[in-house]
């Protein structure tokens, strides 16, 4: 298998954290992508991905898989041992709930906030956004507040439970913690009241899928 990927980035990140949880690092061979002389905007990366995202996973038959939760679901399943997606409808239905709350109100609403409203990758990259969405500095701030929203909300949820779809840890996890990642490229500082969430991060470092992803 191959992951088409850039080392430190924050989605990225998730599907690492999922490989070294699952003990599959050693099985991946990565190929680096350099956004920010966007790679990922050229004909032969679109013609693996048409959405110009990485990562990306390539399987030994040549099947392409992007999108993190996609290819968390093939990583999670394929070896017949699922244990960060669910296994009961209940716990699958909780952790694809929270999994795409973590996307929509923090990964992503950072990301917009950050390739819209700040300098992103830089103008090489710029140059490939909409045009239409170019200077849309206020729409890209909207973002940085529903993200600060969705820090609070992810904060409130770990209030109640040790992780962020209920009992255990799930991809759910990963999502938030690339989220986190993220939020600190873009400058945005995590609330210290949000002091669940920061406990939750410090416990998640402590994991060793986690540390060596
Ligand atoms: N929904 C996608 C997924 O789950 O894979 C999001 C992927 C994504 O946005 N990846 C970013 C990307 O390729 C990389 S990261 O910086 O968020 O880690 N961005 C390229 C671009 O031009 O915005």
């Amino acid at each position: 298998m191959k992951i088409y990927d850039t080392p430190g980035f924050p989605n990225p990140l998730r599907v690492r954290i999922v490989l070294a949880e699952k003990n599959l690092l050693a099985r991946v061979e990565f190929i680096n992508i350099d956004l920010t002389a966007a790679e990922h905007k050229q004909p032969a990366f679109l013609a693996i991905n048409p959405t110009g995202t990485i990562p990306v996973l390539e399987l030994d038959d040549g099947t392409y898989i992007s999108e993190c939760t996609a290819i968390t679901e093939y990583l999670d399943n394929f070896a017949g041992n699922p244990t960060l997606t669910g296994t009961t409808a209940r716990e699958k239905a909780l952790i694809h709930m929270m999994q795409k709350r973590a996307e929509s109100e923090l990964i992503d609403a950072i990301g917009i906030y950050f390739h819209h409203a700040t300098a992103g990758l830089g103008p090489i990259l710029q140059a490939y956004k909409s045009p239409e969405w170019a200077g849309r500095t206020e729409w890209g701030q909207m973002h940085r507040e529903k993200a600060l929203a969705g820090l609070g909300y992810f904060d409130r949820v770990l209030r109640q439970q040790p992780f962020i779809a209920g009992e255990g840890f799930s991809m759910a996890d990963a999502t938030v913690l690339g989220g986190l990642l993220f939020a600190h490229y873009a400058n945005i500082a995590v609330p210290e009241e949000y002091s669940a969430l920061l406990a939750w991060k410090a416990r998640m470092y402590l994991r060793p899928g986690v540390a060596n992803a």
